[in-house]
């Protein structure tokens, strides 16, 4: 028998589903398609409920077998397909962090490509059980939209990216662009900031949003945008993978427009799964302080020259992690099998041009704002 809270939910999830298809597909008209996130969350917030009977996602997965992770598909570095087939990027090696402490094996993922303005209908429909999609955490997605968010794993600020061939140069700002057509994707805290910002600064801008950042990127390369406009992490990774022979690409300078904290975006109201995914986070980041890596991390237990607490984490009084519906080692499958926080960052980010040293990605023992609770 379906009880009347599935009926609820799948309504809920249909209404909110006809909104984002409809703001989708005006895709020329900023106003409209800037209302997408928005209306889509309105709709869905109160009816819907991600677990049914108590049961948390962390027993529906652990049944399962399988991690069904919400990445992007497109965004440079941080969720791509490879030529074999494979998804690799640093959200990527995010959802196998969890697939390795939940299910033991790093490869249990099944990795679900979304839009921007797909993502949060899709953890709401239960088609992902977490997303490492380039999210912000933001107020309104915290509460009117019905998600709850893990730890940052990326500190990111929103840009812009001008043509050196169009007088965009070191010394750019958004006072500079009157009259410009500026791009990004639809359903993202971006479309709202640079709206925001042009205000601030005093000129008029042509927004266009597109769903698809791919899209956003062509037509920046063909000339139809003059501008585009996202996450810093995003910019780099495009100029560093698709910026022409003989085309210079110029990041705008200067404080980002905008702070956009980038982490695992999940269900709210399921304490047991978002323990466990962010336990599986700071894991990552414990590891990196105590120099356990990929390398050693299966012989720190009983190993005098790692601390308590790195023995805890390891699994060397498992209860801890026992406790919170994991195997006493998971943390330790986790190093073993994906890394620690440095060696993911430096593994996706160091290619593109991201380097920890010196930004907000730095670990708190460096001065920059990557920090772990205690393993306790
Ligand atoms: N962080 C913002 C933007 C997220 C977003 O959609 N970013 C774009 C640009 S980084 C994306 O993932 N597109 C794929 C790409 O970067 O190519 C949000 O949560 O709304």
């Amino acid at each position: 028998m379906i009880k009347k809270s599935k009926i609820l939910q799948l309504l809920a999830v249909l209404f909110a589903f006809t909104l984002i298809s409809a703001a989708c597909g005006d895709d020329d008209d900023s106003s409209s398609s800037a209302s997408s996130e928005t209306s889509a969350s309105e709709e869905s917030t109160d009816e819907v409920t991600l677990t049914q009977d108590g049961e948390s996602l962390l027993d529906t997965v652990q049944a399962r077998g399988t991690l069904n992770c919400g990445v992007s598909g497109a965004a440079v570095a941080f969720s791509t397909l490879d030529p074999s087939g494979e998804m690799v990027g640093f959200d990527a090696d995010f959802c196998r962090v969890v697939a390795a402490a939940v299910l033991g094996d790093a490869s249990a993922v099944n990795f679900v490509s979304l839009t921007a303005a797909e993502r949060f209908t899709a953890v709401q429909s239960g088609d992902v059980d977490v997303l490492m999609r380039n999210t912000t955490w933001t107020q309104s997605r915290d509460t009117d939209v019905g998600m709850d968010f893990g730890p940052t794993t990326y500190y990111d600020g929103q840009q812009l990216m001008g043509k050196a061939a169009d007088g965009f140069s070191g010394s750019s700002t958004v006072a500079d662009l009157e009259g410009a057509t500026i791009c990004t994707n639809a359903g993202t805290t971006t479309e709202k900031n640079i709206g925001d910002a042009a205000e601030a600064a005093g000129v008029t801008i042509n927004l266009q949003t597109y769903e698809d950042f791919d899209i956003v990127t062509d037509n920046f390369i063909s000339g139809a945008c003059d501008i585009i406009t996202t996450d810093g992490s995003g910019l780099v990774g495009r100029k560093a993978q698709q910026q022409p022979e003989g085309e210079e690409w110029v990041i705008f300078p200067g404080a980002p427009i905008s702070k956009e904290p980038l982490g695992p975006t999940y269900g709210q109201n399921d304490s047991k799964w978002a323990d466990a995914i962010n336990w599986s986070v700071y894991a990552t980041i414990i590891a990196s302080e105590k120099g356990i890596t990929s390398g050693n991390a299966a012989g720190v237990v009983g190993n005098d020259a790692f601390d308590a607490e790195s023995q805890r984490l390891m699994g060397g009084e498992g209860e801890l992690q026992s406790l919170m519906g994991l195997a006493a080692d998971a943390f330790q499958q986790v190093i073993t099998q994906v890394g620690n926080y440095d060696e993911i960052y430096a593994r996706n980010l160091n290619p593109v041009g991201l380097t920890r040293a010196g930004s907000s990605n730095a670990g708190w023992e460096d001065g920059g704002l990557i920090y772990a609770p205690p393993a306790r």
